[in-house]
């Protein structure tokens, strides 16, 4: 069965394109720094960051991870989202293999951290405390609705850290979205940053893969990192050439998905039960069930499959539904027409 499927933009697969790109791509051993493609697509994405270098890594928890390594020392604190992605799933993983304390600051229902937050969250020089390194933020914010940090925040934000002498990070697995929603170059988004990650395998389409990108310094000890998670990926030029084919075409397609999420947004507001959180800003729509609403979260997603339609939960009684390269306008109507029949 063909499904309809809104679990995540994660369940992206390659285009037509992108699949003949892959077949005839040019490789080489990218440990050596020998593979064509990956090359260029780094240099590519470098540039369109306004990095000096940029890293090819195999997930965005990784390239998240490189970052938390290369800027903190063991037993440094991270100033984070109580909602992002780093905190509350990537398993742990500064804690655990690079000894790094998270402090988290709760993220506001539009995905900021409020910037008094931030600066109370900076740790004074004593000997009972950690050092602050690193600030976190997460745009666009997932948990908070999809939501987008716009450049002037992420400018204030950015201060801080300089006048602190700390590192930003910017997990920008959805930065592409975040741009294309506020309408501006990726390059001025991420501008204040010292480091950011995004992902080609979400709603760039590309199978596999995200970059790093950062100072030449950065880039360099990130990868030796990536060696030693065992993120060196050899003839990685075939999941590149997917990667360009994000870069170059699948971009400027964004907002296709962010107004097909707003009309499913809108036509699930006629659907019965439901309690719809604010109109999606980018390509997620969060929403809740009423207590009318006698089915379980799982009978849901059984029903809705039935009808094609592929959903996740995202609580014991929440949705979320992520509008992708492959959801066209039938593809809404149609998820549409299953809640209906569904939750009848
Ligand atoms: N997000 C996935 C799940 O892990 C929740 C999804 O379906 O949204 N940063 C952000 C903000 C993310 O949303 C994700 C993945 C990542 C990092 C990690 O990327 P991968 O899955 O490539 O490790």
């Amino acid at each position: 069965m063909n499904y309809i499927d809104l679990r995540s933009d994660t369940v992206t697969k390659p285009t037509p394109e992108m699949r003949e790109a892959m077949a005839g791509a040019e490789v080489g051993d990218d440990v050596y720094g020998d593979d064509p493609t990956v090359n260029i697509l780094q240099e590519k994405a470098a540039e369109m960051l306004g990095k000096e270098d940029a890293l090819f890594v195999p997930s965005g928890t990784m390239g998240n991870l490189l970052a938390l390594l290369v800027h903190c020392q063991r037993g440094d604190e991270v100033i984070v989202g109580d909602k992002s992605h780093i905190y509350i799933n990537e398993a742990g993983g500064m804690s655990a293999l690079g000894g790094i304390h998270p402090r988290p600051v709760m993220n506001q229902a539009d995905g900021t951290l409020l910037l008094d937050d931030i600066l109370a969250s900076i740790q004074t020089e004593d000997v009972h405390h950690t050092i602050t390194r690193l600030i976190c933020l997460e745009n666009t914010q997932n948990v908070c609705g999809g939501v987008v940090l716009p450049v002037e925040y992420v400018q204030a934000v950015g201060r801080i850290a300089r006048e602190n002498n700390l590192f930003l990070h910017i997990d920008g697995a959805r930065i592409f979205n975040a741009a294309a929603a506020l309408n501006v170059s990726v390059k001025d988004l991420v501008e204040p940053a010292d480091s950011v990650m995004f992902c080609l395998s979400k709603g760039l389409a590309a199978p596999v893969g995200s970059i790093l990108a950062g100072t030449k310094k950065f880039i360099k000890r990130a990868r030796h990192l990536r060696k030693m998670l065992g993120g060196g990926m050899r003839q990685a030029g075939v999941l590149a050439a997917a990667g360009l084919i994000s870069l170059e075409k699948m971009t400027g397609r964004l907002g296709q998905d962010h107004a097909r999420a707003k009309s499913l947004f809108e036509g699930l507001k006629q659907v019965r039960g439901l309690k719809l959180d604010a109109c999606p800003s980018s390509n997620m729509v969060y929403f809740d069930l009423l207590d009318e609403i006698k089915l379980s979260v799982d009978q849901i997603i059984e029903e809705m499959k039935k009808h094609g339609i592929l959903v996740d939960w995202a609580g014991p009684r929440r949705f979320r539904l992520v509008t992708h390269y492959w959801v066209d306008d039938a593809g809404v109507e149609a998820a549409l027409k299953a809640f209906t029949d569904v939750l009848m």
